[in-house]
């Protein structure tokens, strides 16, 4: 599809412009980061490059293993060259709403861990205001046994409905990677001023894990339009 000529194009253009020898990558979640790694492996074996890969998920986890690309962790290599993943919006400030894929705590902490964190989307994430494409909310990971008190309690602070995700082929809330749960967090448009105090403000929340509120944390965006054009926010 049109979509996926996008996130591919977004994607090679990423590997192709930060990917060295010698590196340690942040692999992402979601679908857009398939192509990334795909580029990533076509490199490695036509350069012969020396990558290690720690993924953000179960799911990157697989990709990394498929491709057969070096698995490596945090307890292996603390400190990461680079960081690939993709986003469900980014805003003027590069702000970023991440998490549609469940995969926010350990996208986030290795985020944190690299040098250069650099996000991969189709167009269609690229908004003026976070809320204005993605309709689902800002997902925050919270521990199950207080998912019900977090969830009031966001709600007051977001002024809109904090919706547990509920798992599509399994009864019952989805469980994360991390065994957690995921409230989905409507927001009312006076909090989007000031989304690095809204993260903080979420975060002192006892029972709050970590929210898809990526504040001042990428640092080049690569964006890929339906006909294969690639532009880029830094
Ligand atoms: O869940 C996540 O944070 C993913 O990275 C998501 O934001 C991007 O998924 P996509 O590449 O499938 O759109």
């Amino acid at each position: 599809s049109s979509i996926e000529i996008g996130k591919k194009a977004a994607a090679t253009a990423a590997v192709n412009d930060w990917l060295k020898d010698n590196q340690k990558v942040g692999i992402g979640s979601g679908s857009t980061i398939v192509y990334a790694v795909e580029r990533i492996a076509e490199r490695v074996k036509n350069e012969n490059l020396k990558i290690s890969c720690v993924p953000t998920s179960f799911q990157a986890k697989q990709l990394i293993t498929e491709h057969e690309l070096t698995l490596s962790d945090l307890e292996r290599t603390p400190e990461l060259d680079l960081v690939i993943d993709g986003a469900d919006e980014v805003d003027k400030d590069l702000v970023l709403i991440k998490g549609g894929g469940g995969c926010l705590v350990q996208e986030k902490i290795v985020a944190s861990c690299a040098k250069d964190f650099i996000v991969i989307a189709d167009e269609r994430k690229d908004v003026k205001k976070l809320g204005d494409n993605w309709k689902k909310g800002i997902p925050v990971e919270v521990i199950p046994m207080a998912y019900l008190p977090v969830k009031g309690k966001l709600e007051s602070l977001l002024g809109g409905e904090a919706i547990l995700r509920l798992a599509k082929s399994k009864a019952g809330p989805v469980v994360t990677d991390n065994g957690n749960f995921i409230l989905d967090c409507h927001f009312s448009d006076c909090m989007k001023d000031d989304w690095y105090k809204v993260n903080l403000q979420i975060l002192a929340t006892p029972g709050v894990v970590d929210t898809g509120l990526f504040v001042k944390m990428a640092n080049k965006v690569y964006f890929g339009t339906t006909d294969g054009k690639v532009t880029t926010r830094l």
